[in-house]
């Protein structure tokens, strides 16, 4: 599968998922804008057999190559991004992992358990982030267990490998010169916005800004009934020029930590 057709069929998961993501691409579109991906983002465990390693190999396979790291010491994950040196429609890749060994035992049994139930054959597959959730049903009782400890554990419990979200990428946009131009526009058609450490996260010094709307709460069928659970989100980036004339390209950690609760269940309403 060649790269560009990845990004759709991995599209065509996220926005089957989210379908804000596609009211808002539309709206823009209407609005006279091509849109483009500024980066997209996958969650894992850093159990061996789906670390970011794991993850990140296709990526490799399609010519991406690794850049930047962050530590996110309070949500005890690690990330890498990635970037396609040739390609400037491929969007950068954003990888965290859950750090299992910093979580209680419970926490560390239920995933353990739950990547126990499938065939490692399936972790290796390079459609895995098309896949969403490749486990069996998922229990209410350890849904609200991992939850306890971190949304981001109960959340990938639940939604599993996918994009968990798409970023349009502001600069490209015709219509907009501002981010908080797109925000005014999202918050006038109903969209919420994830107001966690503000609307906008970063700034001109940092050389990037973003922001989010919430992620969609879909009903998600679980052991014991049918509860409506946060799916994905769609961000929004806009970056500035360094010194060197060059944009920007990384992530930065302070707003990153902010961005990935869009989301947690505890900010819908
Ligand atoms: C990733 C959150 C971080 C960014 O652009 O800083 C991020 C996530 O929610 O998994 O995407
Ligand atoms: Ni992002």
């Amino acid at each position: 599968m060649n790269t560009a057709s990845f990004f759709e069929k991995l599209w065509d998961a996220y926005s089957e998922k989210t379908p804000s993501a596609q009211k808002v691409k539309t709206l823009l579109q209407k609005e006279g804008n091509m849109v483009y991906n500024d980066h997209i983002a996958i969650r894992t465990f850093d159990d061996p057999r789906t670390n970011i390693t794991v993850i990140a190999k296709p990526f490799l396979a399609m010519g991406y190559e690794t850049k930047g790291e962050y530590h996110f010491e309070a949500k005890k994950l690690y990330a890498k991004h990635f970037e396609h040196p040739t390609d400037s429609n491929a969007p950068k890749i954003f990888i965290s992992e859950l750090l299992l060994d910093q979580f209680s035992e419970d926490l560390q049994r239920h995933i353990k358990e739950t990547l126990d139930s499938v065939s490692p054959s399936v972790f290796t597959d390079n459609e895995l982030i098309l896949k969403g959730r490749v486990w069996d049903t998922p229990s209410y009782k350890t849904y609200t267990a991992l939850q306890e400890e971190s949304e981001y554990a109960a959340w990938m419990y639940v939604n599993g490998f996918c994009s968990n979200h798409f970023t349009v990428d502001v600069n490209k946009l015709n219509t907009f010169t501002t981010l908080s131009e797109v925000n005014e526009f999202l918050k006038q058609h109903g969209f919420k916005m994830n107001t966690s450490g503000g609307e906008i996260k970063g700034n001109a010094k940092q050389f990037l800004e973003q922001s989010s709307i919430l992620a969609d709460i879909i009903p998600v069928q679980f052991a014991e009934g049918t509860y409506n659970i946060t799916s994905c989100y769609y961000e929004f980036a806009f970056r500035y020029k360094k010194n060197n004339g060059e944009l920007f390209t990384g992530f930065i950690a302070n707003s990153a930590d902010k961005i990935f609760e869009s989301t947690d269940m505890n900010l819908q309403k």
